[in-house]
């Protein structure tokens, strides 16, 4: 499953189009909205053009899922699982084009598009596709719910689409999907790879554009379930849109992960975990060890050890297969970033990054890190979605449950000692739907993955994952 083709580096393996329909009942067509550019953020420039889906366009695509609901969910599961597991045996022969524009439009390394996304995408296709046959063995009633209307992030495009598309179809439901709008291309392939498979035409939509398409999506009356991956503030204003429409919902929202290190962990494998943690896809990511609580006795290695480290990164050409560090998702994203870093500084946090130079082109941010930091300031609070590290300390274990939950968020956590018995003790008390022990950020489409509080609610991922599309 795991395999994938060799570096890719060119981006002469991607066919770019200057400008992109939407995918309706199987066809490529026109939006009736106006077009909108995509760019490489690592260097501005335009990679095409496409198209915005109004309000009718998206009742078109449901109007086509919902026709094709009828046969999809009325076929036995063992013939869904063939359509997936083809997908997910393209998805595998495609990948060297998939991480390249999956690279282009995010701004990721080359290096993990290829090893961790691509893979991690087929991955789920082929695990979904051995749930199709199986699921009156799932415990959680064997009727799909009809329509799901799904709406996505720009931090893993390809692999946010695999999580919210293999279950649903899977479990016999049919799609309508919306990619962010600064990371529409690789959904766009994905739609050529289910004509390719042979999927049955309006099984798969993608509707593309930004916020007020997904609204559409969300609001639209013959979608019977919804699935939210992206900000804690638009999955609130989902949640009131939904709530008194018997629609189902998931919803994937922020993070503030703290990422625990106690004084008897090996110390160069916790340095590697957390620069894993925090500077993986830039830090993109909603369970990214952001707040690093370190025991105080071990506070000057471990920061001495992980400095050291982090001057051996490299940042800049994200096809560059020796990249470690990529470009910010976007203009707005960088500028986020960099106000909460200011803000940090002023609040009296001491900021440390290592020597690098900054391509003149494109949004970049150099790995940071902050010491001297407090609970009550907002880097310490607020989810800041770039490569940024606030260092935090603690002294017995029940002052790291406490500063680690001290947070609204709940999605993920990192602990770091030999302790078998002290890994149990902390991870019963950590808040967070996800706790790592002495690993971080790793993956597996049978491992639910989801949060407690405002990270929202629902899982995905794993058997879980097919109780949001299926009703008992
Ligand atoms: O998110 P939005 P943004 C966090 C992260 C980041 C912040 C803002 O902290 O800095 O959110 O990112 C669509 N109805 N995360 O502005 O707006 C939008 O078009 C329906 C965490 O990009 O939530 C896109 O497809 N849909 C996170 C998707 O929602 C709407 C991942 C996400 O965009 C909509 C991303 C509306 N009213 C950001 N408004 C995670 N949990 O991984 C926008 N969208």
């Amino acid at each position: 499953i795991f395999e994938y083709a060799p570096a890719p580096e060119s981006r002469d393996v991607v066919d770019l189009q200057p400008s992109y329909g939407l995918f309706i009942d199987g066809e490529f067509v026109d939006g009736s909205g106006p077009a909108f550019k995509t760019i490489n953020p690592a260097t501005e420039e335009t990679l095409a053009e496409v198209a915005t889906a109004t309000a009718d366009d998206v009742d078109r695509a449901v109007r086509a899922a919902r026709k094709a609901f009828g046969g999809w969910s009325g076929l036995p599961g063992a013939e869904r699982a063939k359509y997936l597991f083809r997908i997910a045996r393209i998805i595998q022969e495609r990948s060297r084009e998939l991480a390249v524009l999956e690279s282009l439009d995010n701004g990721k390394p080359i290096r993990e598009a290829r090893d961790v996304d691509v893979p991690l995408v087929a991955a789920h296709f082929f695990y979904y596709a051995g749930w199709a046959d199986k699921l009156a063995h799932a415990g959680f009633g064997t009727r799909p719910l009809g329509v799901a209307g799904q709406v996505i992030p720009w931090n893993f495009p390809l692999l946010m689409l695999a999580w919210k598309i293999a279950p649903a179809l899977a479990c016999g439901n049919t799609v309508v999907l919306k990619p962010a709008e600064t990371t529409p291309l690789t959904a766009l392939l994905f739609a050529d790879i289910c004509r390719q498979a042979d999927l049955p035409a309006g099984v798969v939509n993608i509707v593309t554009g930004a916020g007020e398409t997904g609204a559409a999506v969300v609001a639209h009356p013959d979608v019977n379930k919804v699935a939210f991956t992206g900000s804690t503030e638009v999955g609130r204003l989902i949640a009131r849109t939904v709530a008194g429409t018997g629609k189902k919902l998931t919803l994937e929202l922020g993070g503030k992960a703290a990422n625990i290190v106690f004084d008897d962990a090996a110390i160069d494998q916790a340095v590697e975990g957390i620069v894993n943690g925090i500077f993986f896809n830039q830090g993109h990511v909603c369970c990214a060890g952001s707040r690093l609580l370190v025991q105080e006795s071990v506070q000057e290695e471990l920061l001495d050890a992980l400095k050291r480290r982090l001057t051996t990164l490299r940042l800049g050409d994200p096809l560059d297969k020796n990249t470690d560090i990529g470009a910010i998702n976007s203009a707005a994203q960088l500028a986020k970033i960099r106000e909460l870093s200011d803000l940090g500084e002023s609040e009296g946090a001491r900021r440390w990054s290592p020597e690098c130079e900054l391509p003149s082109k494109g949004f970049w941010f150099p790995p940071t890190v902050f010491t001297q930091v407090a609970q009550s300031h907002r880097i310490a609070t607020e989810e800041i979605f770039g490569p940024v590290l606030s260092v935090l300390t603690f002294r017995t274990p029940a002052e790291a449950v406490e500063k680690a939950n001290n947070t609204p968020y709940g999605l993920s956590a990192g602990i770091w000692t030999e302790k078998g018995s002290r890994i149990l003790w902390m991870a019963d008390r950590l808040r967070a739907g996800v706790v790592w022990a002495n690993t971080f950020n790793k993956f597996d489409p049978a491992s639910p993955f989801g949060g407690y509080k405002e990270s929202g609610y629902g899982r995905e991922g794993g058997l879980h994952g097919l109780e949001a599309y299926l009703d008992v």
